[in-house]
């Protein structure tokens, strides 16, 4: 594993021991295809990107690191089409730039106050981003991209969401000055969860980067501690299939564990973050989850780290992956 040796990990996590887990069986399709029947549905294949239009460009933002550029993209689905507004971050010095696909949370503006463009745009990275619920309302009650696709199977927000990150990639193609080679896919939290599902089902992403993504991203169910299956699913129905709300108090019953979904990626590179406080997304349970995957990746493959504090996505977050990705 390329992390920090293990005398970086928290005292308390040294004696941490894997619990039981399911031998990863089949090959790498089945894995993934027991992941989308099981927690996410599979994001269907398509949604057209019919036309990116450059709305506006800022050049020399952040002191010169880089340009701003907003886009329009139209994206034909079956059932409609869905329209993203993106925000890209294009660095001044490297062209074409490797791309990083973030969601966000908050919309796109409010990226430009928290995350750290300036230094990842001077380590010769681009960002492209798109506020997550312009994809898929995080609501239960209301359908985004799901209802533009008469899918026989259900599919989840996350796997919506997943989906987005993948159409992201798709725009980044259409993009002058970028390069979808190397493409990195990054999110915290739910979205961490959704680009872990979007690395095991998109080879184009090079890199998936997860967040304290928790509960159905990172940790293990099997790993007891935090959000379990009876609470994720209470609180969030929409994001998985229905079914997946039956192993809720039955996480042994569950036919995968989430170190099987950071295999899945390989040999494609998987970084793992946690943060020591965060104990709703089992911090240790991640980290036993990247222990667990570490036997089906070449020697540092998948990363990790964890650092002091709470559930967010910090600086120290972005440049200590940056720092993998680079390796
Ligand atoms: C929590 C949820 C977690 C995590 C987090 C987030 O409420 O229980 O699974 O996804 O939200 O996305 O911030």
């Amino acid at each position: 594993m390329t992390t920090e040796s293990t005398d970086l990990l928290p005292e308390a996590w040294r004696d941490a021991e894997l619990p039981d887990l399911p031998a990863p069986g089949g090959g790498v399709g089945e894995v993934v295809e027991e992941f989308a029947r099981t927690i996410y549905g599979r994001t269907p294949d398509g949604g057209r990107l019919a036309e990116v239009v450059l709305q506006s460009r800022d050049e020399g933002v952040f002191g010169g690191a880089g340009d701003r550029l907003r886009h329009r993209a139209v994206i034909a689905c079956p059932l409609g089409d869905l329209e993203l507004d993106t925000l890209l971050h294009l660095p001044a010095g490297a062209r074409p730039a490797r791309v990083i696909v973030a969601l966000n949370f908050a919309g796109n503006d409010q990226t430009i106050e928290k995350w750290p463009y300036a230094k990842v745009m001077d380590a010769g990275y681009a960002v492209l981003t798109v506020d997550y619920q312009q994809i898929e309302p995080d609501d239960p009650d209301s359908r985004g991209v799901r209802a533009l696709f008469p899918t026989a199977e259900p599919w989840g927000a996350v796997a919506a969401w997943a989906w987005g990150l993948s159409r992201c990639l798709d725009i980044a193609t259409k993009i002058p000055g970028l390069t979808t080679d190397g493409a990195i896919a990054l999110g915290h939290s739910r979205l961490g969860k959704a680009a872990l599902w979007a690395g095991a089902q998109d080879d184009r992403f090079a890199v998936t980067v997860s967040n304290d993504s928790g509960c159905c991203g990172a940790s293990l169910f099997r790993h007891p501690g935090g959000e379990d299956i009876a609470a994720i699913t209470t609180k969030f129905p929409h994001w998985f299939v229905p079914s997946f709300a039956s192993y809720a108090g039955r996480e042994d019953e569950l036919p995968v564990d989430q170190h099987q979904l950071l295999a899945s990626i390989a040999p494609r590179r998987v970084y793992v973050a946690s943060a020591e406080d965060d104990a709703w997304a089992d911090p240790i349970g991640e980290y036993l989850a990247v222990v667990a995957a570490e036997p089906a990746f070449e020697d540092g493959g998948i990363g990790y780290h964890v650092r002091p504090g709470g559930h967010d996505l910090l600086e120290e977050d972005w440049l200590r992956a940056l720092s993998f990705v680079r390796r």
